[in-house]
Formats: C-alpha cells, sequence, structure tokens
C-alpha cells in the first residue's frame, strides 16, 4: 500500500500528537473535530501523527510530576476509538504509524513504561482484539502532505529521500535488527519514526522532496506545547508528557499556502487543547 496520505486543497486540517494511550485527550479532540466540521460545513480532517498507544501503567501516587496530569493507559481503547471514528466519518480521519505502533507490526519492541510495551499491550488486550489493532495500525501511513504545504510524520523530517516515491514505497517490514538501536539505521522507516532532530538543511530537502514547504511532526516532547526550529520544521505535543495547561493541537487551512512554520500564529493555526487552563500567550483565557 501507498504510505503517504495526500489530503486535499480544501477545508481545515486538526492535527494532533502523541495521544499515548490518553482517552480524555483523544475525547478532547474529537470535540475540536466536530467543531470544526460544524464552523467548515462538515469539511474538516483530522490527523493523527502516531504514538496513539503505550501509555503508562501507573498509580496516582507513583506518577511523577513531570509527566503532567495523570492519566492510565487507555492504549487499546484509543485505537479501536479511531477506527471506529473513521468509520463513522469516511475519508476524513488520517493517522500515521509512530515508533510505539510500528512495535506491533514490525518494528523493534519500545520500552519506555514496561520492559516490553509490545508484549504488555497485547497481553492486556488479548488475542482478538491484538488482531484487531494490528488490522488497524497495519492500514496507517508513514507521512502525509497537503497542497498548503506542511509535510506531516511522526518524527523528525530527517531521512535522506530523493522523491515522495522513496516514503510512498517504505516497507515497514524494512527492520530486521534486534535493537532499538539499530533501527535509525534502516534508511527512511527509521528516521521517520525515531529522529528527534532534522539539520536545517536535510529537513528542508525532505520537505521538497515530498513537494511541501514546512515540516511538522511530534515524537519529543516540548514541555511548552511547541517549538519552531529555523523556518521549515515544527514540533507539536498535543497531549504526553505535556500539562493540560500547555498541550496544543494544530487547526490548518487546506486552502492557504505555508510557506514558513512561522506563517502558523498562535490563536490562529495553534490553539490550546483546553483553552479554559491555558494562558494567553498559548491562545488559552488565563492571563499570563
Ligand atoms: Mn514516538
Amino acid at each position: 500500500m501507498a504510505r503517504v496520505i495526500r489530503l486535499p486543497d480544501r477545508g481545515r486540517l486538526i492535527v494532533c500528537t502523541d495521544l499515548q494511550g490518553c482517552m480524555r485527550d483523544y475525547r478532547r479532540i474529537v470535540e475540536v473535530f466536530h467543531a470544526a466540521c460544524e464552523a467548515h460545513d462538515g469539511d474538516a480532517h483530522l490527523l493523527f501523527t502516531g504514538d496513539l498507544i503505550h501509555g503508562p501503567h501507573l498509580d496516582h501516587d507513583d506518577w511523577p510530576d513531570f509527566l503532567g496530569e495523570y492519566y492510565r493507559d487507555a492504549s487499546g481503547e484509543v485505537v479501536e476509538a479511531v477506527a471506529d471514528l473513521a468509520a463513522r466519518n469516511p475519508g476524513r480521519i488520517h493517522a500515521l504509524v509512530g515508533n510505539h505502533e510500528h512495535g506491533h507490526i514490525g518494528g523493534p519492541h519500545t520500552a519506555k513504561f514496561a520492559a516490553d510495551e509490545v508484549a504488555l499491550l497485547e497481553e492486556l488486550l488479548g488475542p482478538v482484539r491484538t488482531e484487531r489493532m494490528k488490522e488497524i495500525i497495519g492500514g496507517f501511513a508513514l507521512a502525509a502532505v497537503a497542497p498548503n504545504g506542511a509535510v506531516f510524520t511522526h518524527g523528525a523530517p530527517a531521512a535522506m529521500i530523493d522523491s515522495i516515491k522513496d516514503v510512498e514505497g517504505c516497507d515497514l517490514q524494512a527492520f530486521t535488527g534486534g535493537s532499538p538501536l539499530d533501527i535509525l539505521d534502516t534508511p527512511v522507516l527509521g528516521p521517520i519514526l525515531w529522529a528527534r532532530s532534522a539539520e536545517p538543511e536535510i529537513a528542508r530537502r525532505f520537505c521538497r522532496a515530498m513537494g511541501g514547504t514546512i515540516a511538522i511532526y511530534g515524537h519529543d516532547v516540548i514541555p511548552e506545547g511547541f517549538e519552531r526550529i529555523g523556518d521549515e520544521q515544527m514540533v507539536v505535543s498535543t497531549s504526553f508528557g505535556v500539562f493540560d495547561s500547555n498541550k496544543v493541537y494544530l487547526s490548518l487551512d487546506l486552502a492557504a499556502r505555508y510557506r514558513s512554520v512561522w506563517d502558523l500564529r498562535v490563536g490562529r493555526e495553534i490553539l490550546p487543547l483546553y483553552p479554559d487552563k491555558a494562558p494567553r500567550s498559548l491562545g488559552g483565557k488565563v492571563p499570563d
């Protein structure tokens, strides 16, 4: 299957990064999507940029403060909810593979909150729900491109590619090593799923090859909610590892033309997930 989603040149696009099993933030972004549908005559899209799964399984007392507000992992429920939402909104719900999803369909097993998060989740789900989850995430893409210039991936745009075909034809089974440390050496697939940064020149080249101008991704935690890197990269933290007050999502005009990440403005394209908790400097309602 082609691993690149081609978004249309009209309507609104809501972008949500790493949820890592947080059902509360999932429900909130679905509210945002429905509000965008209403505001744009039904013409809205919702894109998840990977890592829907693998959150902490911790009791309240063991929760480290730096992870933000407490939640308990609901990975299986989040993936199933995304599939149901996609079935109810044909062609409007899009999802990319993150390094955490990849572990279930050929990638190295992640070990962030458990020695083997892939084995743990599959055990919790049991064989039937595990098969369904693998089927769902097996249909996810590696990148999405929009005529407005935005190129979306899970990790940083560090892959060396000559054209969009290099990503379209990418084999999710290409990783044959054993250790997660070896994955970055797997061309295209490794950097797209695991890179935390990209040199400006490499990022520019990646965007050009994908037919776009700016790269938008998650994978890393930005405690302040988002970060611009140079003119062509933006890292967004919608959920995981961030306090509610600083969680942001993007709302992009698919009919616009974005030449640099500075065209994305707080309060317009960069919006707080919880406006009632966010400072005005992040487009929220709370005085700074
Ligand atoms: Mn990730």
